[in-house]
């Protein structure tokens, strides 16, 4: 039998965000579950940043995070994965936008768009959040999201001093 190719692998940018709970074990013990797992790599990890919440405001403080992690696996299967490291760590799912233990978005993969009502790829809010920017901007500073920087898109939001240096 002929052996499949396996895919190429490529780097996926993935924000991390916590504000329920202890914020700071609930994201380093997502980043050791996919550290730990033998089909994804953590490649980069941020600092954590102090953030106050977008969208329902009225919820506790966030810390907000990104890595990199590098797979051959296809974009589903890290979804699916992230997932089920969400609900390790007892996230349910209650409110849209509301608090969480953790949470896990995929952000970017280069050259992928993805569009069906489980996975969008560019995530569809990304540009318009100084803290997912942030942090994506540590450990991605030549980045380019739509032909354009990731410190340019930053330039273009008016909070961004608001995402402040945790750890
Ligand atoms: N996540 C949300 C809604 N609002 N606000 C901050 N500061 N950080 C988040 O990660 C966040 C949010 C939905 O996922
Ligand atoms: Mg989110
Ligand atoms: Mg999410």
């Amino acid at each position: 039998m002929q052996k499949k190719p396996s895919m190429a692998e490529y780097d996926c940018y993935i924000g991390i965000g916590a504000n329920l709970g202890n914020r700071e074990d609930n994201i380093n013990k997502a980043v050791d579950y996919i550290r730990a797992s033998d089909r994804f790599q953590i490649i980069n990890v941020s600092s954590l940043y102090e953030t106050m919440p977008w969208g329902n405001t009225n919820q506790p403080a966030f810390l907000n995070g990104a890595i990199t992690v590098r797979t051959s696996a296809p974009p589903l299967e890290l979804l699916h994965f992230c997932q089920s490291v969400e609900r390790s760590l007892g996230r349910v799912r209650h409110e849209h936008w509301g608090p969480r233990t953790i949470d896990l978005d995929l952000l970017y993969i280069d050259g992928i768009e993805i569009n069906t009502s489980e996975l969008m790829l560019p995530h569809p809010y990304m540009l318009e959040r100084s803290f997912v920017l942030v942090p994506l901007m540590e450990i991605a500073p030549d980045l380019m999201v739509k032909g354009i920087s990731i410190s340019e898109h930053l330039s273009r939001l008016k909070d961004w001093k608001d995402v402040k240096k945790y750890k």
